[in-house]
């Protein structure tokens, strides 16, 4: 901990936005400091450790893109694992000197803003308080676990954990009885692991994922040397492209080609791997449903290829999909679908036997009873608004945010909330966030925040808040934009639709990174509208 506790600025959370911010206000002239709930930094990474935990972007552009960075860094996979991350996220921390300024296994435990000194009183778990004239919260967009509440499931014996709060220590899933519950992109790597070791693997399936395929590859120096001459490309792209990937979707409507041609086209995305199939396909594959529907057919004909028994292949990509193509986030698999052509490997379909509880000895659905010497609970986050709702922040009326969003999120641009001045969030809601490759949105949204820092002390600014009106009109610019596509049709954690009893809405701005940037641009050159300053 640094030797004052007051700051021009506090972060929350160590991932690639927090860390982003570390080293842009510092280089900026701000005093700041972090705080990092967990042992290290990398965010999700320190908590994903779970067996074949791994990134779904390509490593190219899921770093930082300052050369002082990726010059002294090699890969050694297309798609790298959670201990490559790590060792990714310690050589950053090294080479820009950041720890100094960072408070690890540090939770923000309590945040109250006084009104007399325009300050942020801050509380931390280790007991430790703080002050800061701005926070930024960068908790990212799947910081808070979900596990359902099953009957009877503190009686279960075995071991059981959820992905994201798996043991540090590692647990060894060899010889033993696993239970994989839920088939997000958590979910399908525990499961390709645990099937080439367990002694049985039962997958619990409620609504099939339209997986993609990886296409992982080794990086030897000759990959990482190609790989060098293109970054500065790639990198330059990632703002142009609606995902900030560096490739973006095809101009023309998938509907206005011949069915020749567009198989063609699926193809030479499929073969690419990784999201080319989803961002990287016909611009309309979002808001047309006949385009879409040509998605789904080529993407269930490749899967089926790969599933000899034809009920399992029904289950796995059934004849009618049960939501349009891809508006939940596909996961990308590398040998998901053949482990079920291996003898330990048992899918069972919540649709057909849904759990009736827990016991002690494993799991009973509607059909049977399953012992288990180990249940995971891949069962996702509360998604793009849990990590802000969980920490203990009141407005100035004393309101938390849970309580302020109860019926809808409200943003400016997704960077600011009204009635909790000074207060920026980074990868949260109504921004691009889970639309958007992670790096590229600290990066891209991360210099909005500093510019708009910048602009406050440059005009010599105590405080901001942000206008309820214009908060307003941001809500329906993302209603309007989401009501033109295929996403509210999926109850997904993009429409806050898989935690019961959330509001079902877009949590994020769903026009693309460069539509973002560009009412970003528009509010700039407006003296910043819509942030009340004084
Ligand atoms: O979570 P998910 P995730 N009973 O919400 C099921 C990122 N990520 O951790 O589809 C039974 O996608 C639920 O079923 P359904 C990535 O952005 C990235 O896998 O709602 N099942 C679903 O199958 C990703 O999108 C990486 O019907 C229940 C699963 O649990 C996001 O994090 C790695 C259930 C949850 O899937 C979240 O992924 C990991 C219940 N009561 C995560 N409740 C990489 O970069 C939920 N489910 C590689």
């Amino acid at each position: 901990m640094a030797e004052s506790n007051e700051f021009d600025v506090v972060i929350v959370g160590a991932g690639f936005s927090g860390v982003y911010q570390l080293i842009r206000l510092r280089e900026e002239g701000f005093k700041v400091h972090l705080l990092e709930a967990s042992g290290g930094l990398g965010g999700i990474w320190q908590w994903n450790c779970y067996p074949g935990a791994r990134v779904d972007t390509h490593c190219e552009i899921y770093q930082f893109s300052r050369k002082e960075l990726w010059a002294g860094w090699r890969w050694t996979e297309r798609f790298p694992g959670w201990s490559e991350m790590r060792a990714y996220f310690d050589y950053v921390g090294k080479k820009m000197d950041l720890l100094k300024d960072v408070s690890l296994n540090c939770r923000l435990s309590k945040a109250r803003y006084n009104e007399n000194t325009d300050n942020w009183e801050l509380e931390v778990d280790t007991g430790s308080k703080m002050s800061a004239k701005f926070i930024v919260i960068c908790t990212g967009f799947a910081s808070k676990p979900y596990i359902p509440k099953l009957d009877g499931m503190e009686l279960f014996e075995g071991d059981a954990h959820h992905t994201a709060l798996w043991p540090q220590d590692g647990l060894d899933l060899k010889e033993k009885r696993v239970a994989v519950i839920g088939t997000g992109a958590s979910g399908i790597q525990v499961a390709q692991e645990a099937a080439l070791v367990s002694k049985h693997l039962t997958v619990f399936q409620r609504t099939p994922n339209m997986y993609l395929p990886m296409g992982q590859k080794d990086y030897g120096p000759k990959e990482n040397e190609r790989m060098k001459e293109e970054l500065p490309g790639r990198f330059k792209r990632r703002g142009e492209c609606f995902g900030g990937f560096d490739f973006d979707f095809i101009p023309t409507s998938g509907a206005d080609v011949s069915d020749v041609e567009r198989e063609e086209t699926y193809e030479k995305l499929w073969q690419a791997g990784g999201f080319n199939f989803w961002l990287g396909t016909y611009h309309d594959v979002f808001t047309d449903e006949k385009v879409n529907r040509t998605a789904y057919e080529f993407w269930k004909k490749k899967t089926r290829e790969r599933i000899k028994d034809k009920d399992l292949a029904q289950k796995l990509a059934p004849s009618e999909p049960p939501h349009p193509y891809a508006v939940k986030r596909p996961s990308l698999e590398q040998w998901y679908f053949d482990i079920f052509n291996y003898e330990n490997t048992e899918l069972v379909s919540l649709r057909d036997e849904p759990i009736v509880k827990m016991t002690k000895s494993g799991i009973v659905t509607s059909e049977r009873e399953y012992e288990f010497d180990m249940v995971v609970f891949a069962t996702g986050f509360d998604a793009v608004t849990g990590g802000l709702t969980n920490i203990d922040i009141t407005d100035t009326d004393g309101n938390t945010l849970g309580e302020r969003w109860s019926d809808g999120v409200r943003t400016h641009l997704g960077l600011a909330t009204s009635k909790f001045p000074n207060m920026l969030m980074g990868y949260g809601p109504q921004a691009p966030t889970g639309f958007c490759n992670g790096p590229s949105s600290a990066e891209y949204q991360g210099e909005c925040i500093i510019e708009l820092l910048l602009y406050i002390r440059d005009k010599k600014f105590s405080r901001f808040e942000t206008e309820e009106s214009f908060e307003n009109i941001w809500r329906e610019k993302i209603v309007e934009i989401a009501d033109q596509t295929l996403f509210p049709k999926a109850d997904s954690w993009y429409m806050g639709a898989n935690i019961p009893g959330k509001k079902k809405e877009m949590l994020m701005y769903p026009g693309g990174l460069p539509k973002y940037l560009e009412e970003f641009r528009q509010c700039a050159a407006h003296q910043f509208e819509g942030f009340k300053c004084s």
